[in-house]
C-alpha cells in the first residue's frame, strides 16, 4: 500500500472531522481521548471513494477469495456497497433487527449455504461488532474467515477476533494515525503517549492538565473481551496463554512468572569456563541468558552443549545476541552452519531489519522447524542509532508478517500493542548513564515500568560487579518491582 496515500487519507479523514480528540464513550463502554467518527464520510463522497478503493485493495493484496461482501450495520454499509458496486461483487445486507413482516429475513441478498463470506467494517476496538455480524452470518449457513477494517484502535479487537477464526486485515492503526496527524499537529503528541503507553510517568514528558485528564482509562462498564486494552496491563501469564502467542515466546513469559525476572544477563566473557561458570552462577535469578558467541576465545562445540545443560538445570532461554544483517541466503549459512553452528543451541537470535523481509525468511527457514525464535532490532541503546522513526515501524510490520518466528523486538520502549510480541531493552543499568563508546544506560524502573518494555538486558552492571550474584539479584528485584508497580490498578 503506497504510504503517501495513507498519509494524505489519514489527513482529510482528520479534515473532515471523523478524528476527534475529546472524552468520548465508545460502545464498548471504555472512555477514550480519541474518537473515530467515519459516518461523517457519507458527507465526503470523494474522500468515501477514496476510502473504499484503499480497502478493496488491501483485499486485493492479500488475495482474499469469498462470495460475497458483507458491510458491519451501519457505517459501513456505504462502504461496502461502493466496492461491491465498482467490482460487481454480489453482497448482503445484515438488517440489525428482523422484519415483523414480510420475509422477516435478517439478512439480505441471495445465501448459500457454506458461501464465504468478507465482512467489511470502519472501525474496531475489541471487535464485538464483527463478530457479532458474523455469528449472524453463521446462522445463516455462511462461513467467515477475514474482514477488512479501516481503522483498527489496537484495543484488542485482532486476536480475539483471531481466536474466533477470523483474520483480521487494519489498514490504519491507531498508531499509524497518532503518527501522521503528529506530524501536522503537535498536540496529537501527547495522545499519542496517553493512548499507548497510559501516561508514563517519564519525568521528560511534562503535559498540559487537561490532558492528562484525558488519559485512556477502563470503566466500570468494560468489554467482555480484551479486559485490559493496553499490554503493559496484562501480566506475563496472562500473556503465555494468548491464542496467538509463539510457543517460544510462551515458553519465555511462563519462566518469567515462574521465577519472578525479567532480567536477561548479557554474558559479554571471552572464555568458556568464566562463561559457564556465570551461567551456573546467575542461572536461577534469570529468564535468559544472552552470549557473544564471536567473543569467546576458546569456544568448541562441547561449550554450547554445557551451556544448554545449564539452561535447563536452572530454566532459562539462550539468546545469541548474532544481529544478522545480510541477504537470506547468507543469514541461513550463517545461522545454521560455520564454527558456531548457532541454530543448535541458541533458542533465540537477533536481525536487524535493514535487509528487509529476506533476513527474517532466510532465518526462519532454519529456526522455524527447530522451534526456534527471532527478535528485530527495532531501536537500539547506542547514542546516535539510526534506527528511529519509520525504521520501528519497518520493524513493526516484518514481525508481524513473519510472526510464526519472530516474537518481539529490541528496543528502548514498549510500542506494538500486539500482547503475544515481547519488547527487550538492553542498555540497562542502576544509574542512568553511559559509557565512553557511546553506550546509554536507562534504569530497570524507567524502561519496565515507565516504557512499558518486559524484559531488561544486563551486561556490564553484573559483570563488573565485586559479586556478580548479588548484582543479579538486586537487577532481578528491581525489574520485578517495576512490573509489578506497573501491573498495580494504581498505576497509571
Ligand atoms: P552492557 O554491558 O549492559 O552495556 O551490555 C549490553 C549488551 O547488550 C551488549 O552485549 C550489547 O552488544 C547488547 N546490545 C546493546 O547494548 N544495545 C543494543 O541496542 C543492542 C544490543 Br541491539
Amino acid at each position: 500500500m503506497d504510504d503517501t496515500n495513507l498519509d494524505s487519507i489519514i489527513l482529510k479523514l482528520h479534515d473532515a472531522d471523523a478524528v476527534k480528540f475529546g472524552e468520548y464513550k465508545l460502545k464498548s463502554g471504555i472512555m477514550t481521548p480519541i474518537y473515530i467518527d467515519l459516518r461523517v464520510l457519507v458527507s465526503h463522497p470523494a474522500l468515501m471513494n477514496q476510502v473504499a478503493s484503499l480497502m478493496y485493495q488491501r483485499v486485493q493484496e492479500e488475495g482474499l477469495q469469498f462470495d460475497s461482501v458483507c458491510g458491519v450495520p451501519y457505517t459501513a454499509l456505504p462502504l461496502a456497497t461502493i466496492i461491491c458496486s465498482r467490482h460487481e461483487l454480489p453482497m448482503l445486507i445484515r438488517r440489525k433487527e428482523a422484519k415483523d413482516y414480510g420475509t422477516k429475513r435478517v439478512v439480505e441478498g441471495l445465501i448459500r449455504e457454506g458461501d464465504l463470506c468478507l465482512i467489511i467494517e470502519d472501525t474496531v476496538t475489541t471487535g464485538s461488532s464483527i463478530l457479532e455480524t458474523a455469528e449472524v452470518l453463521y446462522k445463516e449457513g455462511l462461513k467467515v474467515t477475514d474482514a477488512i477494517v479501516l481503522m483498527d484502535r489496537e484495543q484488542g479487537g485482532l486476536p480475539m477476533l483471531a481466536s474466533q477464526g477470523i483474520k483480521l486485515h487494519p489498514i490504519i492503526s491507531m498508531f499509524k494515525l497518532l503518527n501522521v496527524l503528529q506530524q501536522s499537529c503537535v498536540c496529537v503528541f501527547f495522545f499519542f503517549f496517553f493512548f499507548f503507553f497510559n501516561a508514563p510517568k517519564s519525568p521528560k514528558l511534562t503535559s498540559p492538565p487537561e490532558l492528562t485528564s484525558l488519559r485512556v482509562k477502563e470503566n466500570s462498564t468494560e468489554p467482555p473481551v480484551a479486559k485490559k486494552p493496553c499490554l503493559v496491563k496484562l501480566s506475563y501469564a496472562e500473556r503465555a496463554g494468548l491464542p496467538n502467542v509463539h510457543p517460544l515466546a510462551s515458553k519465555l513469559l511462563k519462566i518469567m512468572e515462574d521465577k519472578k525476572s525479567n532480567l536477561c544477563v548479557s554474558a559479554d566473557v571471552t572464555n568458556c569456563e568464566e562463561l559457564l561458570q556465570l551461567a551456573d552462577s546467575v542461572g536461577p535469578k534469570i529468564c535468559m541468558l544472552k552470549t557473544h558467541v564471536d567473543i569467546l576465545k576458546d569456544y568448541t562445540e562441547g561449550f554450547s552443549q554445557k551451556l544448554q545443560v545449564l539452561a535447563e538445570k536452572h530454566d532459562f532461554l539462550i539468546f545469541e545476541d548474532r544481529k544478522f544483517a545480510d541477504i537470506g541466503n547468507t543469514v541461513k549459512q550463517q545461522y545454521e552452519g560455520g564454527l558456531y553452528q548457532i541454530s543448535s543451541w541458541a533458542d533465540i537470535v537477533n536481525a536487524h531489519v535493514v535487509p528487509g523481509p529476506g533476513v527474517v525468511k532466510g532465518l526462519s527457514s532454519v529456526g522455524k522447524a527447530l522451534g526456534r525464535g527471532c527478535l528485530l532490532i527495532a531501536e537500539m541503546s547506542s547514542q546516535g542509532s539510526l534506527a528511529t522513526g519509520n525504521y520501528r515501524q519497518a520493524a513493526v510490520k516484518m514481525a508481524e508478517e513473519d510472526s510464526d518466528f519472530v516474537f518481539g523486538f529490541i528496543c528502548g520502549s514498549a510500542f506494538s500493542m500486539r500482547p503475544e510480541f515481547i519488547h527487550m531493552t538492553p542498555g540497562v543499568q542502576l544509574e542512568a548513564g553511559g559509557d565512553v563508546l557511546g553506550q546509554q544506560y536507562t534504569t530497570p524502573e524507567e524502561v519496565i515500568y515507565n516504557k512499558g518494555s518486559d524484559v531488561i538486558i544486563v551486561g556490564r552492571g553484573v559483570l563488573e560487579a565485586a559479586d556478580r550474584l548479588k548484582a543479579a539479584e538486586l537487577y532481578r528485584r528491581s525489574g520485578w518491582d517495576a512490573y509489578t508497580k506497573r501491573l498495580s490498578p494504581n498505576s497509571n
